[in-house]
């Protein structure tokens, strides 16, 4: 069995697991109480480089359709201007959301066969897909302020993930995710004072607090898959060279609580790619097209948006 780790909750994948493309059971229960206590978990060499070979040439062609743009920094999410993808810009950082295009519809991105089972056992069975997004940072990116992207819960239930799976080398020379092991189970921001929504402005109080913790950086390369609960604090730091970094990011939520509103499955699937999908995928995103699903009523918002951005629902 494979116990060498060089990152703290980090788990090797073993070349049978690869070729199963699963972990073994026992290793899948360590991975789902990493998962639980630290607030995420690495798994290294899940697949072979070429896992993100067609995703990395597809994304490469939504890149340039971003950059023809030529996006705002704050503006509103805006559709691309070959209708490739949705993004908006804060401080030199994209978030860029692709149309489910069969490159990035594929299961190593969308629904990775090695983060599913975690996702089921911690999120339920039924759980959805919240969207599919990029995070890419370019040359005078900053430090984010350290942050959790959903607001603290009273549920003792883990209620949403999120799956980093990269496109290139995302090491410690192009900017790193950075984590704080085990804050996702630290609820009572509001008592210190603490604000936790603040990603790309300054935040003094945890800019200092964290100074006092300790925290990993992420390194990944093509074929490592990192699941994360999104209240695990973390932060983008400053990526200084020329190329941008880019990771996947896909957002799986529970139905035991609302659905969180940052980010839209709209802006991945429209109807004509939500009936092209597999029948894997296209169950995470029934949500959003299937009226007698009961989360459809939250989504009216997202689907106003939407519409006048001129998707077809
Ligand atoms: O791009 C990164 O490394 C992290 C970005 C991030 O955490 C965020 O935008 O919430």
């Amino acid at each position: 069995m494979q116990n060498a780790t060089s990152t703290p909750g980090e788990l090797v994948v073993t070349p049978e697991e690869r070729a199963a493309q699963q972990l073994a059971p026992p290793r899948r229960r360590t991975a789902k109480i990493l998962l639980e206590l630290n607030g995420y978990v690495i798994l290294r060499q899940a697949a072979g480089p070429d896992s993100i070979a067609a995703a990395a040439a597809a994304f490469a062609e939504v890149w340039r359709d971003t950059l023809d743009a030529e996006l705002g920094e704050d503006a509103p999410p805006r559709r691309t201007p070959h209708a490739s993808a949705f993004a908006w810009l804060r401080k030199r950082r994209y978030r860029i959301f692709p149309a489910l295009s069969p490159a990035f519809a594929d299961p190593w991105i969308a629904l990775n066969p090695f983060a599913v089972p975690l996702l089921e056992a911690l999120l339920g069975p039924d759980f959805y897909c919240k969207f599919i997004s990029s995070d890419t940072c370019c040359d005078g990116s900053v430090f984010q302020a350290p942050h959790r992207d959903c607001a603290p819960s009273d549920s003792k239930s883990t209620d949403l993930l999120c799956v980093n799976v990269p496109l290139m080398d995302c090491g410690l020379h192009n900017g790193p995710l950075e984590l704080w092991p085990g804050t996702h189970l630290w609820k009572n921001f509001l008592e210190h004072h603490l604000v936790w929504a603040v990603q790309d402005g300054r935040n003094r109080g945890m800019d200092e607090l964290v100074t006092h913790l300790r925290s990993v950086k992420v390194e990944l390369r093509p074929g490592d898959v990192l699941v994360r609960n999104p209240g695990t604090w973390h932060r983008g730091t400053p990526n200084p060279l020329p190329q941008p970094r880019t990771m996947m990011i896909g957002v799986y939520g529970s139905r035991r609580v609302k659905i969180c509103p940052y980010g839209s499955p709209y802006f991945n699937v429209d109807r004509t790619v939500y009936e092209s999908l597999s029948p894997p995928l296209g169950k995470r995103f029934a949500y959003a097209f299937e009226s007698a699903d009961p989360l459809y009523a939250e989504l009216a918002e997202a689907r106003a948006d939407a519409s006048e951005q001129g998707v077809r629902l």
